[in-house]
């Protein structure tokens, strides 16, 4: 397998509202960005992936862009955002940015053109349908944040196409002017310098040809990963990428391991890695039978020929410590084993701001108190059917976006630090406790054990590179495998669990040859046997064997 720069990269994601607020109006924005790139720097990340900052009316924070090639007020200006990338670059860091092309905003004035009629010339850059005879959508879709993803313009009556919210809507990349548009936007960014991109719901950009109505509306599969996608990104990759050393991720909803190597093989030319959401959209709560089999199905479609990107939690997706751990009693450790799995599983590790110091979901008291599109249009409808309120209200919080975007918890002060104004989301509680100032300030923290996992990446091509295998196939709690390279033989052991597990050394492994590499509770020294042993809740070890 070809060694290049971005397999080896962990990547840090900032949502920069959420971030650091410099000027008191309760956003976080690209000058906070560029204050705490010091600290972003210690942690030893090698590329900032920043959310959408481009001009927008901001429905869905950012990913309703109206204008690609400036920034948004709340974020700064493209003079602050050239900083932010020289100060990136002047660290030996690398920025990559948000791609949003398989919608705009219903206020970017290709929109605003492509309804004023049936022949202006930019009709095309948009998917317009006649309604059904009866006046109905033109079929039974559904999209991620409404009921349909058809709405109805009196202006030309018609129906156009969202895969989202119906301020969001969907590119039509049939039309070549339209795609022609983007690749030049894209130009734009790398020209100025940009080393890459993050492409929103990219797999979302070809339609299932002529539209046919869905047999089961709600498993919106049907959105994603169509014929013709395969196509587009190639042409993008000869038009743009292959031109520039970028590193390319695409979030790919659906998609199966057999699709992987589709989109990130080495001959294909299409893009460097990926998300698959095999984890984050279809596995609500932790299982650990599903989990290994998810992790075994992707190394063997990626082994020969692409790559795969490790991550637990996003800006989408609830904090993994919360999700996905155990955030009451065992916080420190449960937060440390997750990342002990982010950072050794083959693939490229992402870091989601706050992840480094176990920040955790929040349950504010009323819908009121939440900002997210995809949550409150959800509630909206079920309400509208007449489920009960408080009932819809509580089975929408797991899964909440807020509980990730609540503000970075940077000290014990008002606002955690983040802001001096009103935070545009509130604040989660424990600030008080979990937040940056005690992370540094505590030798076994969370942060320190990123670190070092991050460390030792640069150290040991074979956290990268290295053969994975699963040692502990069908063990409920135990997760135990191997990760070899060139003769050297990592194990990893973790006890995902509540309790106490024992542990047998795998046969093949001798105990007298052990290293120890890294070990999440801080009294493991290393000589201890580990023959035949107990593992506490939530430990997590390394070792060279
Ligand atoms: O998200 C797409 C999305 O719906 C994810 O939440 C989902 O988990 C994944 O795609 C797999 O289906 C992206 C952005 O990350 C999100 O913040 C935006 O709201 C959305 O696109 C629309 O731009
Ligand atoms: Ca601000």
């Amino acid at each position: 397998m070809k060694r290049t720069w971005w397999k080896e990269a962990v990547v840090y994601q900032i949502y920069w509202r959420s971030f650091n607020d410099t000027n008191g109006d309760g956003y976080g924005d690209l000058q906070g960005v560029i204050e705490k790139l010091d600290y972003i720097k210690s942690l030893g990340v090698d590329v900032v992936w920043l959310n959408p900052c481009y001009e927008s009316p901001d429905r869905d924070n950012g990913y309703d862009i109206s204008n690609y090639t400036s920034i948004m007020e709340k974020a700064g200006t493209m003079q602050i955002w050239e900083t932010l990338l020289t100060e990136v670059h002047n660290r030996g860091m690398k920025l990559i940015m948000d791609l949003v092309v398989n919608h705009t905003s219903n206020q970017h004035p290709w929109f605003l053109e492509s309804r004023s009629s049936l022949d202006n010339p930019k009709r095309d850059y948009y998917i317009w349908r006649d309604p059904k005879a009866d006046g109905s959508a033109p079929n039974n879709w559904r999209s991620y944040f409404e009921p349909s993803t058809w709405t109805y313009d009196e202006t030309t009556n018609q129906y156009y196409f969202h895969s989202f919210a119906v301020e969001q809507p969907d590119l039509n990349w049939e039309s070549p002017a339209l795609r022609e548009e983007v690749y030049s936007m894209m130009r734009f960014w790398l020209d100025k310098g940009a080393d890459g991109f993050r492409m929103d719901a990219v797999a979302l950009i070809a339609k299932p040809e002529g539209y046919p109505d869905a047999e089961n509306p709600a498993d919106i599969s049907y959105l994603s990963n169509n014929p013709g996608v395969h196509e587009y990104l190639h042409e993008m990759h000869e038009n743009v990428l292959k031109h520039y050393d970028v590193l390319t991720v695409g979030e790919l909803g659906f998609i199966k391991p057999e699709d992987g190597p589709l989109y990130t093989g080495e001959d294909r030319g299409e893009l460097n890695t990926l998300f698959h959401f095999e984890v984050a959209d279809e596995m609500p709560t932790w299982d650990m039978l599903r989990f290994k089999e998810i992790q075994t199905r992707w190394y063997e479609a990626l082994k020969d020929s692409g790559w795969n990107s490790q991550f637990l939690n996003n800006h989408d997706h609830t904090r993994q410590v919360t999700r996905f751990g155990n955030d009451r009693e065992f916080r420190v450790e449960s937060a440390k084993l997750l990342g002990t799995l982010v950072h050794t599983l083959p693939g490229m590790p992402y870091i989601y701001q706050g992840e480094e110091i176990g920040m955790t979901g929040v349950r504010f008291p009323s819908i009121d108190d939440y900002d997210d599109i995809a949550m409150r249009n959800k509630y909206r409808d079920a309400v509208a059917e007449g489920r009960d309120p408080q009932e819809v209200f509580e089975s929408l919080l797991p899964l909440s976006r807020d509980n990730s975007r609540t503000p970075m918890q940077w000290n014990t002060s008002e606002n955690a630090g983040f802001t001096t104004g009103q935070p545009w989301i509130k604040v989660n509680p424990n600030f008080t406790q979990i937040n940056v100032e005690q992370a540094l300030a505590d030798p076994n923290s969370v942060f320190y054990y990123y670190q070092k996992l991050i460390q030792l990446r640069k150290e040991n091509p074979v956290m990268v590179y290295g053969d994975y295998f699963d040692l502990s196939e069908g063990d409920a709690h135990l997760y135990i495998y191997k990760r070899e390279l060139d003769g050297v033989r990592w194990l990893v052991i973790l006890n995902h669990a509540d309790h106490e597990s024992e542990f047998i050394l795998p046969a093949g492994y001798n105990d007298a040859n052990k290293q120890l590499v890294l070990a999440n509770y801080a009294d493991v020294t290393g000589d201890e046997s580990i023959d035949h042993t107990t593992l506490r809740p939530h430990e997590a070890r390394i070792y060279r064997m």
